[in-house]
């Protein structure tokens, strides 16, 4: 379930009018923009970005990033932006990085729909000029490169139906190769960037059962390389997506302060679908809220905007 809290009935010229007039003149009312943009979904958003243009003859977008700054700009402006733009905004800062995010690389391959990955594609070529895959690939070398452009090239089945017969004999060839720690194994890629979720999660069952051991224990191992994490990365976000955005947040808010990238990513991203569960599967891992965890470690506006996503009323 979401955490967002979007009213139905709302005007979207008021809003535009609203947030027109936070920004107008010297300095910025960030208070008067979380009001709006923290309690509208992602088609009211559309709507009001819209109405903004028509009315004022000025981009919302670039009006925003030019009044804010910091972390709350950022958050702002992949909240504000279309799904499948925000999430191409997103491969892009993270393919940008110094050392590369894969994770979030992943995350689009693994976690998102094929339809989503899709658009995503679509959108980053739009913005960027070139393909993702290029990109991906200019980013990354050897066998991760491998690994990532097969997860931006694929278009997965998405179906429920499964093939456990290929479940049991797939399971028995990723632990051959992990066995001999052959994990650049080509076999072990195209089974996880090609089948499906349900499928995968057959596989990583029948691995479990046969082997007494779960396969993200055995690929993480002592010394794990890039690589190895990336494949570990993988099997978390096909098997258990709000397990794998809990650790995500529980480790991005013992970095603040260093790094807010991946806790912005995670509330902007899921808050209009699946945070609540999250951050039940939060609170059971850390024995503190999700809520009171960004609370503590976070101030100013930027504080006060992930709250408002997280669905909390100050
Ligand atoms: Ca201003």
């Amino acid at each position: 379930m979401a955490t967002l809290v979007a009213p139905d009935h709302l005007s979207v010229v008021e809003d535009a009018e609203a947030l027109r007039k936070a920004c107008q003149g010297w300095g910025t009312d960030e208070k008067a923009i979380i009001k709006v943009l923290g309690h509208r979904n992602a088609s009211q958003r559309k709507q009001i970005r819209e109405s903004y243009e028509q009315l004022f003859e000025e981009d919302l977008v670039k009006r925003l990033e030019s009044e804010l700054s910091g972390d709350f700009e950022k958050a702002v402006y992949r909240w504000v932006l279309e799904p499948e733009d925000r999430d191409a905004v997103l491969a892009n800062v993270a393919l940008r990085k110094s050392e590369t995010d894969f994770k979030a690389i992943i995350e689009l391959s693994c976690i998102l729909s094929p339809e989503e990955l899709l658009g995503v594609k679509r959108a980053y070529q739009n913005r960027n000029k070139h393909s993702l895959e290029e990109d991906v690939a200019a980013r990354t070398t050897g066998d991760l490169q491998k690994a990532c452009i097969s997860y931006t090239f694929t278009y997965r089945y998405n179906g429920e139906e499964v093939n456990a017969r290929l479940a049991s004999s797939e399971a028995d060839i990723l632990h051959e190769a992990i066995k001999d720690k052959a994990f650049n194994n080509e076999e072990v890629i195209r089974i996880l960037s090609t089948r499906s979720k349900a499928q995968l999660n057959a596989t990583f069952n029948h691995y479990r059962d046969v082997n007494k051991t779960s396969i993200t224990k055995d690929l993480l191992g002592e010394s794990a390389n890039d690589f190895q994490k990336a494949l570990h990365t993988t099997v978390r976000c096909t098997n258990d997506p709000l397990k794998y955005y809990a650790k995500l947040l529980c480790d991005g808010i013992k970095r603040f302060g260093t790094d807010e990238d991946s806790v912005t990513r995670v509330i902007v991203t899921r808050a209009e679908k699946d945070l609540k569960d999250i951050k039940e599967v939060y609170y059971k891992k850390n024995s503190i809220s999700l809520d009171d965890a960004v609370a503590k470690e976070t101030s100013g506006d930027y504080k006060a905007f992930l709250l408002a996503l997280l669905g909390k009323e100050d």
